[in-house]
């Protein structure tokens, strides 16, 4: 099982062998983390995403499903694209949430990264409730069998951090 460790603040900021991306199935970037992520690792991350569309995602990413690019400019050497589910009150979509923490470390293992970045996946314009989500988030990763050593969730704000903080403790 992987060491947890979280951080409150910006995962563009962070070092990691590989950046988790909250995407949506486009992969041709948006708001919230998959905004930044872009912006601050620069024009090489969505140059990539353009090839995996252009590729085998001529589709786009599936939710629930992981794919790796380039890092770009930012401190890691790969950037693991995501799709969370959007919460719905009326369907359980738990299962396409921890899809997304599992996947994502199986691409990571893939790839040999020890340290992985995860953020809180589907809670900001996906509206997922935090404390379910950080729930969903921890028991994935504890349960994944990963050889990834380290996961470290970074939590942008301080509600989220807390509720992270409940369920590692
Ligand atoms: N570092 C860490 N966490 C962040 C950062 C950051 N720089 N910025 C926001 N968060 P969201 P989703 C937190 O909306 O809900 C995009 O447009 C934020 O506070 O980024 O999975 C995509 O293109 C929240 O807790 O992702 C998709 O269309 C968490 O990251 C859609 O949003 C996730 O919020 C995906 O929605």
């Amino acid at each position: 099982m992987p060491t947890i460790t979280l951080v409150q603040g910006d995962i563009t900021r962070e070092h990691a062998d590989a950046i988790v991306n909250a995407a949506n199935s486009s992969l041709l970037g948006g708001g919230g983390v998959d905004g930044a992520i872009h912006r601050r690792g620069g024009p090489a991350i969505l140059a990539e995403c353009r090839r995996l569309r252009a590729g085998h995602l001529g589709k786009g990413l599936p939710t629930g499903r992981a794919v790796a690019t380039t890092a770009g400019d930012l401190d890691a050497r790969w950037v693991i694209h995501t799709v969370g589910p959007v919460y719905s009150a009326a369907e359980d979509r738990s299962d396409l949430l921890a899809s997304c923490y599992r996947e994502s470390l199986r691409v990571a293992d893939e790839l040999g990264a020890r340290t992985v970045a995860f953020p809180a996946i589907s809670t900001g314009v996906y509206r997922w409730p935090l404390d379910d989500a950080a729930r969903i988030a921890v028991e994935t990763v504890k349960t994944a069998g990963t050889s990834v050593a380290e996961v470290r969730f970074v939590l942008f704000d301080d509600r989220a951090h807390q509720a992270f903080a409940a369920r590692v403790g």
